[in-house]
């Protein structure tokens, strides 16, 4: 049973967003030229507090992309985005969300950051996604949007710990980083990921 899992396509991602990531927008007519072709549609979307510990504006002595240690882990320091109920965490306006079935919120709490879909940065709070993937017969889970080297990696990650086969489709995933991306896409190619182009599916 075949899943496609939409990873963070909101506007603070977009062009003129708040965390803009190059050529966000492109995936947006691949998304939805594609969603037709699986069981099932999900999303996630990153939807954090004003007062959340991933923006540096809440630390006065730190600038915007600095690193500071939360739980004994490093975390970069945002711009505020996808601030819960505003424009900035909405989808992109032509994005189809008709199929979606369900939206997984994450990066809530607001100690503690969550780039994965599955579970936050330190592993502690589960959003749920894996046991309602299971429970819904996904056997393939197919990834896709952004950005590709932050948000779509880690819910590769924890989706292939999860039991998942997992493809990632490439020209509907952009990175923020698109040269860094190309050693995650090698890590992700170890772990039994396949990479895809959306013409071939
Ligand atoms: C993301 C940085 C901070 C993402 C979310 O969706 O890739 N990146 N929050
Ligand atoms: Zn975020």
């Amino acid at each position: 049973m075949k899943t496609l899992l939409i990873i963070d396509a909101q506007n603070d991602f977009m062009p003129g967003g708040a965390l803009p990531v190059p050529n966000g927008d492109a995936i947006v007519p691949v998304i939805n030229a594609i969603q037709h072709k699986f069981d099932l549609v999900v999303a996630s979307q990153d939807w954090h507090p004003s007062n959340h510990v991933s923006f540096a504006s809440n630390h006065p002595n730190k600038a915007e992309f600095d690193e500071i240690e939360i739980f004994g882990k490093l975390q970069t320091l945002w711009p505020d985005h996808c601030v819960q109920n505003t424009q900035g965490a909405a989808f992109h306006k032509d994005l189809n969300t008709s199929r979606w079935e369900a939206i997984f919120r994450k990066g809530t709490d607001k100690t503690i950051d969550s780039y994965s879909a599955f579970y936050d940065n330190g592993q502690i709070k589960a959003t749920g996604i894996k046991g309602y993937l299971k429970e819904k017969g996904t056997t393939q889970l197919y990834l896709c949007g952004l950005a590709a080297d932050i948000c779509v990696y880690y819910s590769i990650v924890d989706a292939v710990n999860a039991g998942f086969e997992c493809t990632l489709i490439q020209d509907a995933s952009k990175a923020l980083d698109a040269k860094h991306f190309l050693n995650l896409a090698t890590t992700l190619e170890n772990k039994g990921v396949a990479l895809i182009t959306s013409d071939t599916l």
